[in-house]
């Protein structure tokens, strides 16, 4: 593809192109941390209930694929069971792990077409579900 030398006007500001996207660009801060804190004991992760104290499945489809372009540490495409193990962290540095258990089981509930990682597609799926 050709590349046309942007007008000036079209320049997008250095400070902007800088800054890497993070969850708290797309929720807002107090959400983040109150869905944090619910599930801070060990296997009581609800993605149901995270993704709606979260704020984010109240979000546009434009959001909820900038928030999966967070949690795509990798830019494979696709949330791996590794980086769903760091789902939380994505959300916030001071996010736990998730158990192994969690894992799977965030994992199955997002994974339908079965190739062991989510896509697009499946994280809006289990974001809105
Ligand atoms: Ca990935």
């Amino acid at each position: 593809m050709i590349e046309l030398p942007a007008l000036p006007h079209q320049r997008i500001p250095h400070h902007r192109t800088a800054a890497k996207m993070s969850m708290k660009d797309i929720l807002s801060a107090d959400d983040i941390k109150k869905a944090l804190d619910t599930f801070k004991a060990a296997d009581s992760f609800d993605h149901k209930k995270f993704f709606e104290i979260s704020g984010l499945k109240a979000k546009t489809p434009d959001d909820v694929k900038k928030a999966f372009a967070v949690l795509d540490v990798d830019k494979s495409g696709y949330i791996e069971e590794d980086e769903l193990k760091f789902v939380l962290k994505g959300f916030s540095p001071d996010g736990r792990e998730l158990s192994a258990k969690e894992t799977k089981d965030l994992l199955a509930a997002g994974d339908k077409d079965g190739d062991g990682k989510i896509g697009i597609d499946e994280f809006l799926g289990l974001v809105h579900e």
